[in-house]
């Protein structure tokens, strides 16, 4: 499962590019994504755009690290830009995480399996639970049953992504 978030330059076609670059990746398929979502920012330090969000869910031969630096490769082809001294969760082109992978569990240097935020975070979970609502993380149990503690910021399909 991967996280996409965008909240600069477009946002929701900085999104739909990133999911047709997940689609080309290597011995991966992407089986389904989510609808986009906005929503508010969290944990930014300065004032910045709403984001847009998604998940998307692969099937993929590769290892977890080779995923990995895919998504940086692709963050990097649409321009993020990683500023060490800047704020930290600044405002990003495209922000990809690696959510979960096979229910495995791991902490290595630059990679934490499951993501160690996610559960605390609506705008992953609620697009998560739209396209698998059975979906456990690791050492935390039913991904809906956190979304209770998240039902206080704000998120919201995208207008375009609403349904009648
Ligand atoms: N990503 C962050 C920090 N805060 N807030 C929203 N709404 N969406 C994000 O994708 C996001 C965030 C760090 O990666
Ligand atoms: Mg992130
Ligand atoms: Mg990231």
């Amino acid at each position: 499962m991967i996280g996409l978030g965008s909240n600069l330059e477009h946002p929701r076609r900085q999104i739909a590019r990133a999911l047709c670059a997940l689609a080309r990746l290597p011995r991966t398929r992407l089986v389904r994504a989510s609808r986009n979502y906005r929503t508010a920012p969290i944990g930014a330090t300065d004032d910045q755009p709403d984001y847009v969000n998604a998940v998307a869910m692969l099937e993929t031969g590769l290892r977890a690290r080779a995923l990995l630096a895919r998504l940086f490769e692709i963050e990097r082809r649409q321009r993020r830009r990683r500023d060490p001294s800047g704020p930290r969760n600044a405002a990003r082109t495209l922000d990809l995480d690696l959510l979960l992978f096979s229910g495995r569990r791991m902490h290595a240097r630059g990679l934490t399996l499951p993501h160690p935020r996610m559960h605390e975070r609506a705008f992953v979970l609620v697009p998560l639970t739209e396209i698998a609502p059975s979906t456990t993380i690791p050492g935390r149990g039913l991904a809906k049953r956190s979304l209770r503690a998240v039902r206080d910021q704000r998120i919201a399909p995208t207008r375009t992504h609403r349904r009648a």
